[in-house]
């Protein structure tokens, strides 16, 4: 891995358990249901990566992480469930030695993370999903593990309870999503919802109603924003958030004990000026800064 990829912050022989952040690509598109391309987003973002200053946008430095950029886990030949599993023990060796950021791929990546993060803390996940679906689905397209049953897949794990998932920016949903939710309670904050209470009240709620939990998890869908400011990704809901809004809730979420983070379903070939990439940079340095910065 290049150095100078990250501001120049990635140090390839860093010991895992020394380092506070890494980075691991997961380079699978195999289950999105529209249009593909999130496979190239880990290499993308990287490359986006070695021309911004090591520091944030309040002024923070971050010469003082301690990064190591894994590179990719390539899914290579094998079926999503063998590519699945390499996914969960690889997040396995991770959690709880250092805070992982894993870079998809579509949202079905997501399900051998949260499986990962269960089985390693043992204890109540809560999980932040930022995303314009809630990803219910209990299968799409003739598939189980789909982007779009990221959360039905997840439920059926140990430590995992709709009522510590927090659904943030929702504003689309499939009949069955709807039907499996009529008599459950979740959290789901609509976009509709989010725009007209405010991002940084709905925020500073959810860290609150989440305080009890010991590990957060952070799912970001790029999808969350609007496609005006997130073009490149394979199932656009107009509709959505702002870069600013985004970094507004990021800022409030990293008050919480946040054992690992992943940002999916960029898709470079569908974007323009690398803009979603951008996004998708600036949501994991700043979370840096909030996490490790000085
Ligand atoms: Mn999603």
């Amino acid at each position: 891995m290049n150095r100078a990829i990250w501001a120049g912050l990635n140090n390839p022989k860093l010991d895992i358990d020394e380092a506070d952040a890494v980075v691991l690509g997961l380079p699978f598109d195999g289950a999105a249901s529209y249009r593909k391309g999130a496979a190239q987003a880990p290499d993308r973002i990287r490359s986006i990566s070695t021309h911004i200053p090591p520091t944030t946008e309040e002024g923070r430095l971050l010469t003082a992480l301690e990064l190591r950029d894994l590179g990719n886990l390539e899914p290579g030949t094998l079926s999503q469930e063998a590519y699945f599993s390499e996914v969960e023990a690889a997040a396995a060796r991770l959690f709880g030695r250092t805070c992982p950021f894993f870079i998809g791929g579509d949202h079905s990546v997501t399900i051998p993370l949260l499986k990962a993060a269960a089985r390693v803390f043992q204890a109540p996940l809560g999980v932040i999903h930022m995303d314009a679906h809630p990803d219910l689905c209990e299968e799409l397209a003739g598939n189980p593990l789909s982007h779009g049953c990221t959360h039905r897949r997840a439920l059926e794990f140990p430590f995992i309870e709709l009522q510590n998932i927090y659904f943030v920016g929702i504003r689309s949903f499939e009949p069955q999503e709807l039907e499996f939710l009529e008599g459950r309670e979740a959290n789901i904050y609509t976009a509709s919802a989010l725009y007209n209470r405010g991002v940084r009240q709905v925020a500073e709620e959810i860290c609150r109603k989440l305080s009890p939990l010991r590990h957060i998890y952070i799912t970001l869908d790029i999808d969350f924003l609007d496609p005006a400011a997130a073009p490149g990704t394979g199932t656009p809901k107009p509709g959505g958030f702002t870069t600013r809004e985004m970094l507004e809730l990021l800022q409030i979420f990293a008050r919480l004990p946040i054992i690992g983070m992943d940002v999916v379903e960029v898709s470079p070939p569908l974007d323009h000026a690398d803009i979603t990439s951008f996004a998708a940079q600036r949501a994991i340095t700043e979370m840096w800064g909030h996490l490790f910065g000085s």
